[in-house]
C-alpha cells in the first residue's frame, strides 16, 4: 500500500484550506490520504460572513473507535485546524498509538497578529501540549508568540529575535520547528529553521505585496508531502515555500479573491516534478 497519512482538519466546503488543500496535494504525489474532519464548515472563518459550523468532536471519537478494529498502517499523522480543546487530547491519543510514524503538528491559530476567533485559552493549552508530542510543528510568528504566551512583535525581525523563538519553542516541544512568516526586510519572506544539534538556518524568498488564505495550509501540505518523498528537511521547505510563492502568483495573475484561497491546482504538475527532482 502507498504511505498512508491521516490529515486532521476541517473540511471547511467553500474557501479553500486544510483538508480542501491538503488531500490533493498529498494525493498528487501518491500518498493514501485518510482524511479524520476536525469539524465541518460552510465557509473557512476568514472573512466569507459567519459560517455554519458543525464541530465533529463525537463524531471523531467513533471514527478512531472503528479504525482501532482495522489496524491501519499510518506513516504520518498531521495534524492542523481544530474547532475545540478536546479534540487535541484524541489526536494525542492517536499519537501515541503510531508511535513510528511522523507527528507534524501544524498549531493553526492565528495569523497577522491575531488569533482566530472562537479558539478559546483551554485550546491554545492543548495545543501546547500536542506539539510537545511533535516531531515537527509549523508555526507562523502569531502562533509562535502565542504558543510561548508572549505578546506578539509585529516584523521586521532581528535575526537575534528569530533565534530566541525558535530555541524557545525548540525547548517546550523538543520537535524540529519550521518558523514560517519570518521576515527581516521589506523584500524579503521566508522560513527559520531549528533542529537538535544543527545551526539554524533561514531560506529567504522574495516578499509578495499580496495575501491569499490558506497559505500555511499549503505550505505545510506541500512540506509534508516533498518530505515523505524522502527530500531533506531544507530542501523539502524550500519547494513548500517555492510552490506556495509560485501559487500566490498564479492566483494574482488570475484575479482571484483571496478570501477564496489560492489556485494552486493548475501548479501541481509543477510539485510533482519538483518533488520528483533527484
Ligand atoms: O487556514 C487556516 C484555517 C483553517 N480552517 C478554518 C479557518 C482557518 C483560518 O481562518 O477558518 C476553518
Amino acid at each position: 500500500m502507498n504511505q498512508n497519512v491521516i490529515c486532521i482538519q476541517d473540511l471547511s466546503c467553500f474557501g479553500k484550506c486544510s483538508l480542501t488543500i491538503s488531500l490533493p496535494v498529498l494525493s498528487s504525489i501518491g500518498l493514501s490520504v485518510t482524511p479524520l474532519p476536525t469539524a465541518l464548515l460552510s465557509t473557512h472563518t476568514g472573512g466569507l460572513g459567519k459560517p455554519y459550523m458543525l464541530d465533529l468532536c463525537d463524531s471523531m471519537h467513533e471514527i478512531l473507535n472503528h479504525w482501532r478494529e482495522l489496524d491501519l498502517s499510518v506513516s504520518a499523522l498531521y495534524s492542523g485546524y481544530v474547532s475545540h480543546a478536546a479534540q487535541l487530547n484524541e489526536i494525542s491519543h492517536l499519537f501515541s498509538q503510531y508511535p513510528d510514524a511522523l507527528h507534524l503538528v501544524d498549531p493553526v491559530l492565528g495569523d497577522h497578529g491575531h488569533l482566530y476567533a472562537s479558539l478559546s485559552e483551554e485550546l491554545i493549552w492543548e495545543m501546547r501540549r500536542l506539539c510537545a508530542k511533535a516531531d515537527i510543528v509549523t508555526p507562523n510568528m502569531t502562533e509562535a508568540y502565542a504558543l510561548l504566551q508572549e505578546p506578539y512583535c509585529e516584523g521586521p525581525y532581528r535575526e537575534g529575535e528569530i533565534i530566541r523563538l525558535l530555541e524557545k519553542l525548540y525547548q517546550m516541544t523538543q520537535a524540529t520547528i519550521l518558523l514560517t512568516g519570518v521576515w527581516l526586510n521589506n523584500s524579503e519572506l521566508g522560513c527559520a529553521i531549528y533542529e537538535a544539534n544543527q545551526t539554524p538556518q533561514l531560506l529567504m524568498r522574495e516578499r509578495l505585496p499580496y495575501h491569499f488564505h490558506g497559505t500555511g495550509d499549503l505550505f505545510a501540505s506541500a512540506f509534508l508531502g516533498a518530505y515523505l518523498h524522502q527530500k531533506a528537511l531544507a530542501n523539502a521547505c524550500d519547494i513548500a515555500m517555492r510552490f506556495t510563492t509560485m501559487s500566490m502568483e498564479y492566483s494574482e495573475r488570475h484575479h482571484a479573491d483571496e478570501r477564496y484561497g489560492l489556485m494552486f491546482e493548475p501548479l501541481l504538475p509543477q510539485y510533482i516534478s519538483m518533488c520528483k527532482q533527484k
